[in-house]
């Protein structure tokens, strides 16, 4: 048997650690139970798959080949786990967003990348890894048409499933129809692809648990598929979370079959309070105005909100904390997040703060949302980070989580034990070590630029070494 290890490396900020107790407070991740599913039709292999958000990495392994998913934020320790291996004469492959969009830099660490999705190419790439001919750069072909054929189940039997918020992940469409400056997913898929409502049925029906997450960046983007799927669902009195934009709302059928396919929650990026902000990034379809209605519905309809907000964008000013502060207190909003406004490479938002130069570090584990890559138009980096520590601290006071909830009952209580988890993860902003600065003091903004990185990759170059 030939064995694979596939790793998606730790996340750092979305995982609980308490002693040896360790809990992500996010659902089960798709990207390896997937890859894994793509590989199952070849008898010879035995794969193992490996989340570092709630397991440790093994480094001694006997695998054949090792393929690691690397996020950006993720892209330090995914090329540490990766030049370990090789040192140990084990070859890795290289996937997922990041090296997608830099696969110059990723290969750096491997002996070969795969660019865009797996359906086909990952498949051909363990094939002929068997072969003893496996080529160094793997890209997808654009799909035809706007529909995404041929996703097979996938493999949550070889996943890890206790530790997560919720152990069942299921996605439905790929992509997304908006072009927010800050979003990696239009650099990376250019299409908005949808798979047949019979696939997203035969993988639900696979999951065993009531509870399942839809990890797609925007269900409903089609209404028009997102009503025929949901009316699929409802024979199977699932209950589910999801993410959509704020403009569903005025969809009266959507929202209806949303309910009644068992629709729990949903995660909404609100972004900003400030309009002329939602206009500048290309995300003027969120409508300040339209929130406290669009909250007051959601909850009507028995449906909790996740709300996250952005600091650091070009209008915010010192006033910015305070006021998103005092606004997710009277929205209610049931378990609120912030971020910080995050430069990823490939992004418009990159490319034009990179021409202003107002990039001040390259060093991918600072790409976390949690730490201050760029110079803010009307702050300090440091006034930035203190500002958006404080506005987690304030929000996840008692009295402020308290104000928030909306009476008594179920929905509540587990929106109450999610405030108190984060009430954990604002301890941790306080006092670990890798937050008490707005960015890594190593690799200050001097490193070569990310498009160097990609002038230097010539695939055809690359293939015959
Ligand atoms: C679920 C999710 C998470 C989960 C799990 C991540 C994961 N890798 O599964 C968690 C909670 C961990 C997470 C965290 C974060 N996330 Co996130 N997340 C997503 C989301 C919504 C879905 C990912 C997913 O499961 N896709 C389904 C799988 C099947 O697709 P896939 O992972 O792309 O894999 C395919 C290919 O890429 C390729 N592939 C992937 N890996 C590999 C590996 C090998 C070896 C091979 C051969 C192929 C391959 O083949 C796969 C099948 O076709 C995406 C948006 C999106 N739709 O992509 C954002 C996204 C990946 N996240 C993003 C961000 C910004 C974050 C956070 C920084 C945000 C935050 N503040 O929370 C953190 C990262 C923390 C860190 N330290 O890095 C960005 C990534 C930006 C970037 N350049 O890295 C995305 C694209 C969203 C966005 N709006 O831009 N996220």
């Amino acid at each position: 048997m030939m064995k694979v290890l596939l790793i998606m490396p730790d996340a750092h900020m979305h995982t609980l650690r308490i002693g040896r107790f360790v809990r992500s407070m996010r659902e089960m991740p798709l990207s390896v139970c997937t890859l894994a599913a793509m590989i199952s039709d070849i008898p010879e292999l035995d794969i193992k798959l490996i989340d570092g958000s709630v397991e440790d990495i093994p480094l001694d392994y006997p695998a054949d080949l090792v393929g690691i998913s690397v996020l950006t934020g993720c892209a330090v320790s995914a090329y540490e786990i990766a030049d370990h291996y090789r040192e140990r004469g084990v070859p890795v492959v290289l996937g997922g967003v990041h090296v997608t969009i830099l696969p110059g830099e990723a290969v750096n660490h491997a002996d070969a990348v795969l660019i865009g999705r797996g359906e086909q190419t990952w498949p051909e790439l363990v094939r002929d890894f068997m072969r003893g001919e496996m080529r160094k750069v793997y890209r997808e072909q654009p799909v035809e048409g706007d529909m995404l054929l041929n996703v097979p189940s996938p493999r949550y039997d070889l996943h890890r499933k206790h530790g997560y918020m919720l152990p069942y992940t299921i996605q439905a469409t790929y992509g997304c129809r908006r072009e927010c400056d800050f979003c990696t997913v239009p650099v990376v898929s250019r299409k908005y692809l949808k798979r047949p409502i019979a696939d997203v049925v035969r993988d639900l029906r696979n999951t065993s648990g009531r509870y399942i997450a839809f990890n797609d960046v925007s269900l409903a983007d089609d209404p028009q598929y997102a009503k025929e799927l949901f009316k699929a669902m409802i024979p199977l009195k699932k209950r589910w979370g999801g993410l959509t934009t704020v403009d569903i709302v005025r969809d009266h059928e959507l929202l209806d079959l949303m309910v009644k396919s068992g629709c729990s929650y949903l995660l909404i990026g609100f972004e900003s309070t400030e309009e002329t902000v939602l206009r500048q990034i290309h995300k003027g379809f969120n409508q300040p105005v339209n929130y406290p209605d669009f909250m007051a519905t959601m909850h009507s309809l028995g449906i909790s909100i996740q709300g996250c907000f952005v600091f650091g964008f070009d209008n915010d000013d010192h006033d910015i904390f305070r006021q998103t502060v005092e606004r997710v207190r009277e929205l209610k909003i049931d378990i609120p997040r912030y971020s910080i406004y995050t430069p990823y490479p490939g992004t418009r938002l990159f490319q034009r703060l990179r021409r202003e130069n107002r990039i001040i570090s390259y060093n991918w584990n600072d790409y976390d949302t949690m730490h201050v890559v760029i110079k803010p138009a009307k702050m300090t980096p440091d006034e930035l980070y203190a500002g958006f520590k404080w506005a987690y601290k304030e929000t996840f006071k008692l009295k402020h989580i308290l104000g928030r909830m909306r009476g008594i009952g179920l929905n509540c209580a587990i929106n109450f034990c999610g405030n108190l988890a984060y009430r954990i993860f604002v301890r941790r902003l306080y006092h670990e070590p890798r937050f008490a600065r707005p960015y890594s003091l190593e690799c200050p903004g001097s490193a070569p630029a990310p498009e160097q990185y990609n002038a230097n990759f010539r695939e055809d170059r690359i293939c015959r070494s």
